[in-house]
C-alpha cells in the first residue's frame, strides 16, 4: 500500500492540517477521513467505499451518483444528461485517460452470466459465502446487501472465468463493508480458499486494531476508525512501522504530523535541508544541496535531486531503462525506434534506430548496431568501435561538422551532437543516450517521452497505452527497416 501526499511518497498513518485531515491503515486497508465527515476507504482488494455527510445531498456528481435518494437519475454524464448505458456513463466520468493503465475487460454483455455457470460459481464454497445460512458473514446481510454483493460476485466470476482471485477479491469486498459498517463477522479464510500471508513478524486476525498498535498510532491513535478490519496484526512484543512488524525499540519518528522509519530521510522542498530518522524517534536535519548538473524536483513520488539530462540505457543482458527510469526487456532480434525527437522540423531533430539480433544459437542478446539520423546526415556506429556516415565506412575521429562527431573513448565509440545527443556505446554492447534537458517532454521512441514521469512510458506512438515493455517494442518498430513483427 502506498500513498502520495501533494504527490510525495508516504508511510501511514499520515495526520495533516492540525488533524483535520488522516489517512490511516486499517487491516489491509487505507482509511481517509476529514473533520467534515467525509470517509474513503481503499484496499487492495479494488474495494472503494465513500461515506459523505447528508450535506452532501443533491450536492454531489460522479460515478457515485447525486446523492438525491432517487437511484432511476444516477447514470447523470458530466455534461448533465442521462444515458442508460453502463458503458457511457464509467467511460464519461474516465479522468486522465492518457494516464491509465486500465484495459477493458469486458467489452460487451458484461453483467450477463448463463445460469449454468452462475449455479456453479454461487456454490456455498464460492460466491454463495456471502448469503449462507449460519455462514461467517451472517450478522450483516441486514445491514448491508448481500443479494447485491453475491450477483456482483457471479458476474465477476462469470468475467473472469472463476479465477480465485476474483473469488477471493468479492468476498474481501464484503467482508469489509460489513466491518465498515460495525459489524462482526466470523472468520471466513481457510488454507484453501483466500489464504492470506502475512509477513514476518505478523500474523492474520480476522478483526484488528493495527492502526493504534503501530509505531506512528503511539503518538496519532486518536486518528484510527473505531471498527476492526482483517489483516495482518504484528505478533506479542511487534509494532508495525508501516512497512514491516517491528520490535518497540526500532520504531522510527514522527517528524511534520509523516512517519519516518529509523534510518529514512526526507527532503525538504528546496532540497536545501535533509531530516534523518535516527534511533529512539530523534530527527537529526542538516544542510543539502544539489550539483550544478542535478536539480531539485518531485518525481513518480520521490523529492531528489535529479540530473537535469535525461539518460536511457540498454545493458548487455537486455534490460532498458526509458528516460523516465521504466525498465523493461528487449526482444532478442528486433529493430526499433529507441529515441527521436518527435518534432520533425526542429534543427535538433535526431533518430536513433537500435537492431538486435542473437548471433549465436544459445540466442543471447546482441545489439549489433545503432543508426543514427540528423538533418541532412546519417550515421551508423557498432560495438565494434566501427562508424558508418552515409553508408561509407569512415576512420575514427570523424568530426563531421561543428557540433556532431564520432570518437573513440576508452573501450566507448562515442558519437555526439552539440549538447543536444551524446550516444555512449562500449565494446560489451552496453548503450547509454544522454539528451538534454531542453529535449524533455519533447522524445518519442522506446525510451520515452523525458517528461519525468514514469506513468506514461508505456506510450506507443498512436497515444494509446501498451500493456507491456513487448508490446511497446513492437509499437516503435522502425517500419522502414522491415514489415513484419520478428
Ligand atoms: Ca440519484
Ligand atoms: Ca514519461
Amino acid at each position: 500500500m502506498e500513498i502520495q501526499i501533494n504527490g510525495e511518497i508516504n508511510v501511514l498513518p499520515a495526520v495533516m492540517e492540525n488533524g483535520k485531515l488522516k489517512i490511516t491503515q486499517e487491516g489491509s486497508n487505507m482509511i481517509l477521513q476529514t473533520d467534515y465527515n467525509l470517509m474513503v476507504l481503499y484496499n487492495a482488494a479494488g474495494l472503494v467505499q465513500v461515506t459523505i455527510p447528508g450535506g452532501y445531498q443533491n450536492a454531489v456528481c460522479g460515478l457515485c451518483g447525486d446523492f438525491n435518494d432517487e437511484i432511476d437519475d444516477d447514470f447523470r454524464l458530466p455534461s448533465g444528461e442521462l444515458t442508460s448505458k453502463l458503458e457511457e456513463f464509467v467511460e464519461a466520468w474516465r479522468e486522465y485517460p492518457e494516464e491509465s493503465n486500465c484495459v477493458h475487460i469486458c467489452e460487451e454483455n458484461c453483467d450477463e452470466c448463463d445460469p449454468m455457470r452462475a449455479s456453479i460459481f454461487g456454490r456455498e464454497e464460492a460466491c454463495g459465502q456471502i448469503i449462507l445460512e449460519n455462514g461467517p458473514f451472517e450478522a450483516c446481510k441486514d445491514i448491508v446487501n448481500a443479494t447485491e454483493y453475491f450477483t456482483d460476485c457471479l458476474i465477476d466470476m462469470c468475467d473472469a472465468d472463476g479465477q480465485s482471485q476474483v473469488l477471493c477479491d468479492s468476498l474481501q469486498a464484503y467482508a469489509t463493508a460489513c466491518q465498515a459498517a460495525g459489524v462482526k463477522i466470523k472468520p471466513w479464510r481457510t488454507p484453501t480458499l483466500c489464504p492470506f500471508s502475512c509477513q514476518q513478524n505478523s500474523h492474520y486476525e480476522v478483526c484488528t486494531h493495527t492502526c493504534e498498535v503501530s509505531c506512528a498510532g503511539i503518538t496519532t491513535s486518536e486518528s484510527c476508525t473505531i471498527n476492526c478490519f482483517e489483516g495482518c496484526e504484528c505478533d506479542e512484543g511487534y509494532m508495525f512501522d508501516g512497512d514491516k512488524c517491528v520490535t518497540m525499540d526500532q520504531c522510527g519518528c514522527v517528524y511534520n504530523g509523516r512517519y519516518m522509519g529509523v534510518g529514512t530521510s526526507v527532503l525538504s522542498s528546496d532540497c536545501l535541508q535533509s531530516c534523518t530518522c535516527a534511533n529512539g524517534g530523534v530527527v537529526v536535519c542538516s544542510a543539502n544541496s544539489c550539483s550544478d548538473t542535478q536539480y531539485c524536483d518531485l518525481q513518480n513520488g520521490e523529492r531528489a535531486c535529479y540530473e537535469k539530462k535525461g539518460s536511457c540505457t540498454l545493458d548487455v543482458r537486455a534490460n532498458m531503462m526509458t528516460f523516465d527510469k521504466l525498465h523493461g526487456q528487449v526482444p532478442f532480434t528486433s529493430i526499433f525506434d529507441l529515441a527521436s525527437v518527435c518534432d520533425l522540423s526542429l534543427d535538433t531533430w535526431f533518430r536513433l534506430v537500435a537492431i538486435t539480433q542473437s548471433c549465436n544459437t544459445e540466442g543471447s542478446f546482441d545489439l549489433s548496431s545503432i543508426h543514427a539520423y540528423f538533418q541532412g546526415v546519417s550515421i551508423a556506429i557498432t560495438p565494434g568501435l566501427e562508424a558508418w556516415v552515409h553508408g561509407k565506412k569512415v576512420p575514427l575521429p570523424a568530426h563531421l561538422s561543428d557540433s556532431l562527431s564520432v570518437t573513440i573513448e576508452e573501450e566507448s565509440i562515442v558519437l555526439k551532437n552539440g549538447d543536444t545527443l551524446e550516444v555512449i556505446l562500449n565494446k560489451s554492447g552496453e548503450l547509454t543516450i544522454n539528451v538534454s534537458p531542453e529535449l524533455s517532454g519533447s522524445m518519442c521512441g522506446v525510451c520515452g517521452n523525458f517528461n519525468r514521469k514514469i506513468s506514461d512510458d508505456l506510450l506507443r506512438p498512436d497515444g494509446k497505452q501498451s500493456h507491456n515493455f513487448h508490446e511497446l517494442i513492437q509499437s516503435w518498430r522502425s517500419s522502414d527497416f522491415y514489415k513484419c513483427s520478428l
